[in-house]
C-alpha cells in the first residue's frame, strides 16, 4: 500500500490551481503526508495569497517565501523546516523559468544572460535545494524532480529550456550516486505536456497538445493527479530501490518513432 504517513513533504513550485506541483502535494497529503510549500515572492503578494488560499485544506504546517535565485531565501527555508519538523523526508523540486524571448525563434539567439537564467533557475536550483535538505535527511529520503521530453529530443520553440532539462536529468544521476550512501533517492517525472500557467504562455501550446491526444498510446494527455500519483509512488517505500531514473509520466508518447 502507498503509505506516507507520518512522512514530511516539501514542495516546491506552486503557483496556482492547475500548477503540477499542486496536483503532487493534493495527492502525497491523500498518502498521508505532512506538507510544507513554498510560494515565490514579488511586490504585490500575488502568489502568497493564491497559494495560501489554495494549499489551505491541506493544512500545511510550512508556509515560506522561496525565490531560488537568492541563497538566503533557500537557507530560511531548511531553517523553519529544521525548527518546525527536525527532519525531511520528500522534496519536490516543481520549478523552471526562462524568459520568453527565449522560448520562441532561434536557439542561437539565446542570450548569455538567457541561458544563465534559464540554467539557474530550472536546473541549479536542484542541486542547491538538494545540498540544504541532505542534513535533514538524515532518516533517507526521496527527492523528485519534473522534467520534459525536449530535454532529450527536439520539440520546436523549447529551447534553451531542453538544455535546462537535459542538464537536470544529468543532475539527477550524480545526486543519486552522491546521496545514495545516506538512502537519499533522486529521481525525475518526465511528463507529457500539460495546460499550466507555464505552458499556456508558450505559443503553441494547443497545437502540441492535439499532437499528442492523436499520436500518444493512450490517445490522451496526463493530469496533474497522474503525475502526483507517480511522484506519491517514487516517494513511497513501493519505490525503495529505484534511484537515478527518469519515469515518463506522459500517455506512452515517448515510444513513439512516428
Ligand atoms: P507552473 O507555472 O504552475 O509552475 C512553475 C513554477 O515555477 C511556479 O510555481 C513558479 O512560481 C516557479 N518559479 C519560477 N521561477 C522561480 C524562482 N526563481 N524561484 C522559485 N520558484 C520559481 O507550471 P508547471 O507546468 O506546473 O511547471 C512545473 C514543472 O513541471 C516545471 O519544472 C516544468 O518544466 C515541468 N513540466 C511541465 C510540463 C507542462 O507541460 N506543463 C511538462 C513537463 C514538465
Ligand atoms: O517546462 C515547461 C515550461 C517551462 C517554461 C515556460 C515559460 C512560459 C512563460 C519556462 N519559462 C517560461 N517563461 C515564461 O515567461 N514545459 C514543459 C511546458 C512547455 O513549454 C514549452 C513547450 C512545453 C510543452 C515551450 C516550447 C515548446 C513546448
Amino acid at each position: 500500500m502507498l503509505d506516507l504517513t507520518g512522512k514530511k513533504a516539501f514542495v516546491t513550485g506552486i503557483a496556482n490551481d492547475l500548477s503540477i506541483a499542486w496536483g503532487i502535494a493534493q495527492q502525497l497529503h491523500q498518502a498521508g503526508a505532512e506538507i510544507g510549500v513554498n510560494y515565490l515572492p514579488d511586490e504585490k503578494g500575488r502568489f502568497e495569497k493564491k497559494v495560501r488560499e489554495l494549499v489551505e485544506p491541506l493544512n500545511p504546517t510550512v508556509f515560506v517565501p522561496c525565490n531560488v535565485q537568492d541563497d538566503a531565501q533557500v537557507d530560511a527555508v531548511f531553517e523553519t523546516i529544521k525548527e518546525k519538523w527536525g527532519k525531511l523526508d520528500i522534496l519536490v523540486h516543481c520549478l523552471a523559468f526562462a524568459s520568453k524571448e527565449d522560448l520562441s525563434g532561434d536557439f542561437s539567439s539565446t542570450s548569455r544572460a538567457g541561458f544563465t537564467t534559464a540554467l539557474e533557475i530550472s536546473t541549479y536550483s536542484l542541486t542547491r535545494l538538494a545540498s540544504a535538505a541532505k542534513p535533514l535527511m538524515s532518516e533517507g529520503g526521496s527527492i523528485v524532480t519534473l522534467t520534459y521530453l525536449g530535454g532529450v529530443k527536439v520539440i520546436p520553440n523549447y529551447n534553451v529550456m531542453g538544455v535546462a532539462k537535459s542538464a537536470l536529468e544529468m543532475s539527477v544521476r550524480y545526486l543519486a550516486s552522491e546521496l545514495g550512501s545516506n538512502n537519499i533517492r533522486v529521481n525525475a517525472i518526465s511528463a507529457g505536456p500539460i495546460r499550466t500557467l507555464a505552458s499556456s504562455a508558450v505559443g503553441g501550446i494547443r497545437k502540441m497538445i492535439r499532437h499528442v491526444e492523436e499520436v500518444a498510446p493512450l490517445r490522451r494527455t496526463v493530469t496533474q493527479t497522474e503525475v502526483g500519483n507517480a511522484a506519491a509512488f517514487l516517494c513511497s517505500d513501493l519505490a525503495s530501490g529505484i534511484t537515478g531514473q527518469v519515469l515518463y509520466v506522459d500517455a506512452g508518447y515517448e515510444i513513439m518513432g512516428m
